[in-house]
């Protein structure tokens, strides 16, 4: 008797040990015909989704991050000063681009490195401005107004800044680079007729013209995009089937596993313009999208998007976690 207790009490301890410093979760190996399964034990830290939700509070305090304007040029010295208490491998790379209407816009791209020196390497990114107007906000006197873009920019943004904190207290064993993209939301008004291609992810295409480093490579990335509206859910985008479909399997059966699958339906959704597009065709990274698709809305994203209320009362921290603690568990399963 006294030994079951005993094995109840070393259970319990293990078990809140294990719930204040993250979680390990079994990984199986198969090899053979017998698929004999090995357990390796893997730590992946506990993504703090009220941490992640507090970075994104703080971006969206400096008002729309539009390029060209000064809360822009505040927002990227906030994210460098941060990104640096992480890891001291942060570079900023400033370039030009062309808007759709021929707007010179002053872009700024914000690379974290953490174990910089590791060959093996994973990107993970997110892009960090926010739309220049609210082209789809159901006040037509609203859609010249700049978004707050709190699930539209901040969100993949803040959990990727949780996600440095966790690297910075239990580093990974692969590399990672963390980029946060910019100029991604300046593509051309719904309303406009004008024949422009490649209007979006202006600063993703830049990158992938011009790595950080030269010859740089990754075995593969993972971009964050619309990943806190309540009731997300992340569909198979196409783009990343199309290039990058180990990578997709890969991410959606360890959601499953570990208790996410809710948020990653086995369903694929139509393809979506977006950073990765570039990276997997110019730089030429396999590079999947986690993003909010939404069959429920005629623009195939959640109800606020590109509009005024776009703001933080959207945002559930559930939906963080289940991004968040996802990616986790992919990097330190690497
Ligand atoms: C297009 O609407 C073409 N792409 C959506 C990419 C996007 C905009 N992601 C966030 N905002
Ligand atoms: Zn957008």
């Amino acid at each position: 008797m006294k030994a079951i207790i005993n094995k109840l009490l070393f259970g319990l301890l293990a078990l809140a040990l294990l719930s204040a410093c993250g979680t390990r979760s079994k990984e199986n190996n198969k090899s053979g015909e017998k698929q004999q399964k090995i357990r390796k034990e893997v730590f992946v830290p506990d993504f703090n989704a009220d941490s992640a939700y507090r970075y994104m509070e703080e971006q969206v305090a400096f008002g729309p991050r539009v390029p060209n304007t000064p809360e822009h040029a505040a927002c990227a010295r906030y994210l460098v000063s941060t990104m640096k208490r992480f890891t001291p491998h942060v570079q900023v790379q400033t370039f030009k681009a062309r808007a759709f209407d021929n707007t010179a816009l002053n872009g700024k791209n914000i690379i974290s490195s953490f174990n910089p020196e590791e060959k093996q390497r994973i990107l993970l990114a997110a892009h960090w401005d926010s739309r220049p107007f609210a082209d789809h906000d159901p006040d037509p006197e609203k859609r010249n107004d700049p978004i707050l873009g709190a699930n539209d920019g901040a969100s993949g943004v803040g959990v990727l800044m949780e996600i440095a904190r966790q690297f910075s207290m239990h580093a990974p064993d692969i590399g990672v680079d963390i980029i946060f993209f910019d100029l991604e939301d300046y593509g051309k008004p719904e309303t406009m007729q004008a024949n422009v291609e490649h209007d979006w992810a202006l600063g993703s295409q830049y990158w992938s013209k011009n790595p950080h480093k030269i010859n740089y490579r990754a075995k593969y990335g993972i971009l964050l995009d619309m990943v806190g509206a309540e009731g997300a859910v992340f569909h198979k985008e196409g783009f990343s089937m199309y290039y990058a479909h180990f990578i997709v399997d890969k991410v959606w059966d360890i959601a499953h596993e570990i208790g996410y699958g809710n948020y990653f339906p086995m369903q694929t959704s139509g393809s979506i313009m977006d950073d990765h597009y570039y990276v997997n065709t110019i730089a030429r990274i396999p590079m999947i999208d986690i993003i909010h698709y939404y069959s429920g809305s005629k623009s195939g994203f959640f109800r606020e998007w590109h509009t005024t209320y776009d703001t933080m009362d959207n945002i559930d921290k559930d939906v963080l976690k289940a991004a968040g603690q996802v990616v986790l568990a992919v990097v330190y399963r690497e």
